[in-house]
């Protein structure tokens, strides 16, 4: 039993422990670590990517409508990473009284461009016109879509055919992480919490496809501490901070937690800090396996979009090779 816990504790970096009131304290599914993991390997395949093909580099645009704090937080996260990484990274900041004719012209150009492998159109859209964001994410070629938002990835991952599509980086970090936490997912009641096309519609399908019997509640579900109750494996991605309490929570669950939301705290200097939509200390309680916020989803997010990436210039270089 102790051998087995301190080999979780490598990848996990802390143990579970019982308590003399005997609660579980969860243990800690770090992304941080996790993510820093994934761009390690990540190295060594753009580097032999530059070995064996003269010099070349992966190539990823972020295409960004106007200037939220949140998204240009994001953004230089993901630069960074691709620095770090070997990737050639690009962000086109267009200003928010761009039209959404001069933004579709933006991403067709970037589609023709042989040295872009990836391109990501960061979201909300934040403009003074109005913008169809579904025509946006539908333009970008299925080839580079490395945030796997386009009708064409999103399909063949809801019908299943995960090998032929990107998978969306938010849930596909989320898998990561249940991955590490040494939980298997097959067979396993499964609840997702929100529906969205960015984290809960793909993260439903990735479940289900793992062979998880996936419940997927929303705004519209009733009684949903019953439905987080009855959750082995559970992942939230509704933007309610703090929303779910830890004594709804299954004893042992995983929790995933993807909710980032900013609220006020007058301790610190910026008046505010990050919070997920779980409400951590109580849920440390209950689950078995937990991911805090920041340094959980978010950074698995961004070293996703590195990873697919990765496989997208892979297959632009197979593509090139037999041809
Ligand atoms: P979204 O598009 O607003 O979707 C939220 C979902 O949650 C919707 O399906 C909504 O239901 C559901 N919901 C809202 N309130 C609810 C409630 N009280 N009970 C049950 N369901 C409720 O948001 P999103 O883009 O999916 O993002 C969700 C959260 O994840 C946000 O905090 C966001 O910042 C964060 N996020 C994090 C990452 C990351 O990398 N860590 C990536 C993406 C998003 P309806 O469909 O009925 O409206
Ligand atoms: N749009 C995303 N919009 C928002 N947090 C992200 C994100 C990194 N097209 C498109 O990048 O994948 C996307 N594709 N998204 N998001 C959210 C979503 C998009 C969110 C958080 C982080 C990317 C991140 O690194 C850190 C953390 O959780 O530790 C820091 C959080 C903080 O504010 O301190």
């Amino acid at each position: 039993m102790f051998l087995c816990l301190s080999r979780l504790s490598l990848r996990l970096g802390r143990v579970s422990r019982c308590h003399g009131d005997r609660r579980l304290i969860a243990t800690v599914v770090s992304g941080t670590k996790t993510a820093r993991d994934v761009k390690q390997r990540l190295v060594l395949q753009v580097e032999q990517m530059q070995t064996h093909f003269s010099g070349f580099r992966p190539g990823l645009v972020v295409l960004q409508v106007g200037d939220r704090d949140d998204s240009n937080l994001y953004i230089s996260s993901k630069l960074k990473a691709a620095a770090e990484i070997g990737i050639n990274a690009k962000h086109i900041r267009l200003p928010s009284t761009t039209c959404q004719d001069e933004v579709l012209r933006n991403i067709l150009a970037l589609n023709e461009d042989p040295e872009v492998h990836g391109l990501i159109v960061q979201l909300p859209l934040d403009s003074d016109k109005p913008m169809d964001q579904d025509l946006i994410t539908n333009a970008v070629s299925p080839l580079k879509d490395v945030d796997g938002l386009s009708c064409v990835n999103a399909g063949r991952l809801s019908r299943g055919e995960l090998r032929d599509c990107f998978l969306p980086c938010t849930p596909q970090g989320c898998m990561e992480l249940i991955r590490q936490t040494g939980v298997s997912v097959a067979g396993k009641q499964a609840v997702v919490i929100g529906r969205s096309k960015i984290v809960g519609a793909p993260m439903h399908d990735l479940l289900l496809w793992n062979h998880a019997t996936v419940t997927v509640c929303h705004s519209r579900t009733k009684d949903l501490p019953d439905q987080v109750s009855r959750a082995h494996i559970l992942v939230v991605g509704m933007g309610r901070a703090e929303l779910i309490q830890g004594d709804w929570i299954k004893e042992g669950a995983v929790v995933i937690d993807c909710g980032i939301n900013y609220v006020t705290d007058e301790s610190r200097p910026s008046g505010r800090k990050v919070v997920g939509d779980v409400h951590y200390a109580s849920a440390n309680q209950r689950a078995g396996f937990l991911t805090p916020v920041p340094g959980g989803v978010g950074p698995m997010t961004v070293a996703m979009l590195m990873q697919n990436t990765v496989i997208s210039a892979q297959r632009f270089l197979q593509n090139q090779t037999r041809t």
